[in-house]
């Protein structure tokens, strides 16, 4: 499946039913007076958070959404029906701009929360309105009002708990493999991985928890270089960072360092993330080496340290145990 993680869309919400010019005419009433209807309202445009969808796939080939218009009013005071509501669906997790000033109007996190968007148009007014003392025979009516129309930039921002952080190649999408039922590519070469992947990781008390594995990242990525800086509005949202390091590679504390550089010109609070810098391939150090590591990391950062291999299975259930205890799980 395509993941599409922005979009821009139009929105037009119903125009109102034009009011109208009626009179009443009965038998044995003479004269019956102005009976035109009102118009009825236009259509609501909405939008709406579904857990079902996963990605803004949907807005790539409809960008335009228009919902119905209210109907004319009718004789003998008859209001027109009003147009029905246009509910649109978006994951869980989107953000909701106006794309000509940026403004945020809104965020959808939870299942069926909505958005009330575009207002349709108030349906005119028809000439029964318009009787007084001075005209008995109103001709006037108003035209419904136009609904508003809105051109809007859709974010979607994972709702993962845990992002899974690092270098390419550094053995995320392993670690999620190993640890959910997700199943990304992994290979041994860099940008396996081009769009984020999501795996459900129980919890001692049987819930899931959502980790995300997002591409790797690479020295510039704040600046566009490579493909994480685009995903790393994914991580925004989690609670904890698990930044991942590679054992076999040339520097690891350098290779850290880089990391941690490129999320502070991100920004976005993401530098004040919890987070937990995990040695991943041990096997492939001494046991001497690994501890020489672990002390020039903790040197060099206050961040908790642990060891695992993914593709052994080793260390994992501390791993977890130190991801349950950060969230208060
Ligand atoms: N020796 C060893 N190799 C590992 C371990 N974990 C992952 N690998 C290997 O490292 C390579 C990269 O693994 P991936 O999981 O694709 O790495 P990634 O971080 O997702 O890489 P990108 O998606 O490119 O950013 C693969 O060849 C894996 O088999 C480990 O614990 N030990
Ligand atoms: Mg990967």
């Amino acid at each position: 499946m395509q993941f599409i993680d922005q979009a821009r869309i139009k929105l037009r919400a119903g125009k109102g039913g034009d009011g109208i010019v009626a009179f009443r005419r009965e038998k044995y009433v003479p004269a019956g007076g102005p009976s035109g209807g009102d118009g009825g309202n236009g259509g609501h445009v909405v939008l709406e958070a579904d857990a079902n969808l996963q990605t803004l796939l949907d807005f790539k080939f409809k960008r335009l959404f228009v919902a119905a218009d209210g109907k004319r009013g009718g004789p003998n005071r008859c209001t027109g029906s009003s147009g029905k509501d246009l509910v649109i669906k978006v994951p869980c997790g989107t953000e909701i701009r106006d794309l000509n000033t940026g403004i945020v109007l809104g965020d959808l996190i939870d299942n069926g929360q909505r958005l009330f968007v575009a207002f349709g148009g108030r349906g005119g007014l028809g000439n029964a309105h318009y009787l007084s003392n001075r005209n008995r025979a109103p001709e006037k009516f108003t035209e419904g009002k136009e609904g508003e129309e809105w051109f809007l930039q859709l974010e979607l921002k994972l709702l993962a708990e845990v992002g899974i952080i690092g270098l390419p190649n550094a053995g995320k999408s392993t670690l999620i493999a190993v640890l959910s039922s997700a199943r990304p590519k992994i290979a041994d070469y860099p940008f396996t991985t081009l769009v984020p992947n999501l795996g459900v990781v129980r919890r001692p008390t049987g819930d899931g928890t959502l980790f995300a594995d997002i591409p790797g990242l690479i020295s510039g990525a704040a600046q566009g270089a490579g493909l994480g800086h685009d995903f790393l509005r994914h991580i925004v949202r989690t609670k904890l960072l698990v930044h991942l390091l590679d054992a076999g590679a040339v520097d690891p504390v350098k290779d850290m360092l880089s990391v941690e550089k490129e999320l502070s010109l991100y920004g976005q609070g993401l530098m004040d993330h919890p987070r937990l810098l995990v040695i991943n391939k041990k096997e492939l150090l001494e046991d001497r080496a690994i501890k020489e590591l672990v002390q020039s990391l903790e040197k060099v950062s206050s961040h908790k340290v642990l060891v695992i291999s993914a593709a052994m299975g080793n260390g994992l259930s501390e791993l977890l145990d130190q991801v349950w205890e950060e969230l208060g799980i």
